[in-house]
């Protein structure tokens, strides 16, 4: 009876641990940003990757690590691309997509991800206004 009452109480505490858990603050793409503070909520850019962390150059709302959408109309399509490639040897680092400080061929790679697809998306409020304030 004692240990019964013992694997009860156990089991209520590891209830209310996952209780706690699933009420903890959501942070989808898990890059330590929660969600409503992330600018790309969807793709992991937190402080756990590096150089990229939050990074939003022309300053939308949207991260560099999933906005690729140059002329700010939320798709990422050929127009971008021709701006995109305007940006090579401009030393302009709004089409720096790694957040490493240079505009090379990973940015390059990281286009080709982002191509055909909506801008972000962010999780800040703001996003889509420059400057974006949250
Ligand atoms: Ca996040
Ligand atoms: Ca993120
Ligand atoms: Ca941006
Ligand atoms: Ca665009």
């Amino acid at each position: 009876m004692r240990l019964g009452s013992a694997a009860i109480g156990m089991s209520f505490v590891l209830g209310l641990a996952l209780a706690a858990e699933a009420g903890s603050i959501a942070d989808r793409d898990g890059d330590l940003v929660p969600d409503a503070f992330d600018n790309c909520v969807e793709d992991a850019n937190g402080p756990n990757q590096g150089l990229i962390n939050q990074l939003d150059t022309n300053a939308d709302g949207y991260g560099n690590w999933c906005d690729a959408d140059y002329n700010n109309d939320g798709r990422v399509d050929g127009a971008d691309f021709g701006i995109f490639v305007s940006f090579f040897g401009s030393g302009d680092l709004t089409a720096d997509l790694t957040g490493n400080g240079l505009f090379d061929g990973g940015d390059f790679g990281r286009f080709i991800v982002l191509f055909n697809q909506p801008t972000g998306p962010s999780g800040l409020p703001c996003a889509g206004t420059i400057p974006c304030v949250p």
